[in-house]
Order: C-alpha cells, then sequence, then structure tokens
C-alpha cells in the first residue's frame, strides 16, 4: 500500500482496541472534532468501560494536551473553543451516567465560575459530579460577580457554595466573594468549596473558603462529610 492510499483510509474508531482508541480521541479531541468524540465516547461506554474512566482517560487527559500546547502557542482561542466544544459532546453522554443517583437530595449546591472568568468545562463536571454524589445542584454559569453569588444564595438557600476560577487574574475575585459574605454577616451560614487549576489548598486558606478540592470527585467526596461535620456541630 502506498503512503497516499493509507492517508485517504477512513480510521473506523469501532475497529481500534482500547489503547488506540483513547489515543485516537485525544487527536480529535485536539482537531475539535466533535462527532467522533462521541463516538468515541458510546464505543466505551459499550466496551464496558466506567463513566469516570472514559471521562479521566479518554476526555481530561485529551484536554491536558490541549491545554499545554494553547500555553505554548501551538494552539490559538478558536482551537482550543473548538476542542471544548467536542470535550461537551462527550460530557454530555456521560452527565446522565455521573449524575445518577436515584436517592433523596443530601444537600443542595450553588456552583459558578466567577467574574471575568468564562471556563465552564472544570465546573460543570463539579456539577455532574456533585449530582452523581446526591446534590441538588443550582448551576449559575459563568463570569458571575458578588451580586450573581449573592442573589443565587438568597434565593436557592443552598447548604454549599461552589466557585471556580481558571486564572490567575481570576482566583482572587473568591475573595471579594467571601469577604462580602463576612461583611454581611452570611459566611458562616454556607460551606465554602473552591476549586480551579491555578488553585491550591494555601490559597482556599487564604480566601477564607472551608475547602478547596482539587477536582471534581474530590469536591463530591468532601461535600458530604463537611455537611455532616457541619450539622453535626450544630446538633
Ligand atoms: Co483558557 N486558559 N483562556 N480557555 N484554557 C487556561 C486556563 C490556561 C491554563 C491555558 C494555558 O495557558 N496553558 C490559561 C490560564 C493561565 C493562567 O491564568 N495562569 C488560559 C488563558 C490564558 C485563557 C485566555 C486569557 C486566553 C486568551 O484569550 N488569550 C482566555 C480567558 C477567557 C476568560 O475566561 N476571560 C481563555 C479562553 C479559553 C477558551 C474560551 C478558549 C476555552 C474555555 C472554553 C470553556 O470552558 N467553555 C479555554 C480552555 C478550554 C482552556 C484550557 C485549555 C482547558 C480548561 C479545561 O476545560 N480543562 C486551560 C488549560 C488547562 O487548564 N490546562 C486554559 C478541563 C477541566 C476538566 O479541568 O477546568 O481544571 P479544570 O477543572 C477541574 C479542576 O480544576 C476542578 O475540577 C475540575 C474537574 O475535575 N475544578 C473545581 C474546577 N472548578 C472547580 C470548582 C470547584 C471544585 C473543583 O468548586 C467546588
Amino acid at each position: 500500500m502506498t503512503d497516499e492510499n493509507y492517508d485517504d483510509e477512513e480510521i473506523v474508531l469501532s475497529e481500534l482496541n482500547d489503547e488506540e482508541l483513547v489515543q485516537q480521541m485525544h487527536d480529535d479531541l485536539y482537531d475539535g472534532m466533535k462527532e467522533e468524540i462521541e463516538e468515541g465516547t458510546q464505543i466505551l461506554l459499550e466496551r464496558d468501560w466506567s463513566a469516570e474512566r472514559v471521562l479521566n482517560e479518554a476526555l481530561v487527559a485529551g484536554m491536558k494536551i490541549v491545554g499545554i500546547d494553547f500555553r505554548d502557542g501551538i494552539l490559538f482561542v478558536p482551537e482550543v473553543l473548538l476542542a471544548a466544544n467536542a470535550m461537551k459532546g462527550g460530557m454530555a453522554i456521560l452527565e446522565p451516567l455521573l449524575a445518577e443517583s436515584g436517592v433523596e437530595p443530601k444537600g443542595k449546591m450553588v456552583i459558578g465560575t466567577v467574574k471575568g472568568d468564562i471556563h465552564d468545562i472544570g465546573k460543570n463536571l463539579v456539577a455532574m459530579m456533585m449530582e452523581g454524589a446526591g446534590f441538588e445542584v443550582v448551576d449559575i454559569g459563568i463570569n458571575n460577580s458578588v451580586e450573581d453569588y449573592l442573589a443565587a444564595l438568597e434565593e436557592h438557600k443552598p447548604d454549599i457554595l461552589g466557585m471556580s476560577a481558571l486564572l490567575t487574574t481570576t482566583m482572587p475575585y473568591m475573595k471579594v466573594v467571601i469577604d462580602e459574605m463576612v461583611k454581611r454577616s452570611i459566611r458562616d451560614d454556607y460551606i465554602v468549596l473552591v476549586g480551579g487549576a491555578p488553585l491550591n489548598e494555601e490559597f482556599g486558606q487564604a480566601v477564607g473558603a472551608d475547602a478547596y478540592c482539587r477536582d471534581a470527585a474530590q469536591a463530591a467526596q468532601m461535600a458530604p462529610l463537611l455537611l455532616h461535620n457541619r450539622q453535626a456541630a450544630r446538633g
């Protein structure tokens, strides 16, 4: 077979073994190929992969590669938007699986990305995993001001406030929100969880959050524990 023929050959995702398929999905995510990502996600699920495994090994790992080339100036905003859109295609298929819990809500969470920040993939994942852990989640979207957060707390009366930030320039805004809650004497009415790639434990403490969550799975593990401790402390 000549190279030319080889190039013309279409890749049939279902004929790839698991390892090749995951590799191909990383490439397809990089190229923003939403339909292929949806198909690959479906195939892995049909091969009895858990939703968490598909999410972590095929989608999140692929997005990491996109992030590195974005940082290094190899990919630009339009390409990254396409990659994000492809990732959302896969996530939409995983969502019902990650969110299924079928039990009484353990509590309620309001979650949103902070002002000046439009990254929402991580936040969406946290929302899905929290639903999967049995929480009712009110997602207030991106670019939220203090007023937006306070209005959502007032309206939905959640147990937990979750804030997400992906930029070093927007993460300090979390402190603005928490400081305002302190000023209004409502800080202790809520458990405040923060997360996002540039944050760390120290930052979470510095802004006055109850906890920093490294990823969505940790948020879903930590939330019931903190809620339980708070209920126990209040007798
Ligand atoms: Co943006 N971007 N971006 N971007 N982008 C980053 C964050 C960046 C690290 C890329 C890079 O340089 N390597 C960099 C930030 C650098 C910095 O601040 N130190 C960056 C930049 C610079 C920018 C712009 C400024 C670029 C520009 O315009 N020149 C611009 C800013 C726009 C704005 O917000 N005002 C911008 C724009 C964009 C797009 C619009 C193109 C797109 C976003 C699309 C969308 O979200 N709908 C985009 C993307 C996709 C990325 C990267 C490549 C991927 C982010 C992502 O979705 N990751 C990102 C590179 C990276 O992070 N490695 C990058 C996958 C997701 C599953 O992970 O979001 O970390 P993550 O969420 C995790 C945890 O962090 C945690 O759980 C999640 C799941 O386990 N978590 C929480 C997150 N939120 C939580 C909340 C919680 C708990 C846990 O609450 C309880």
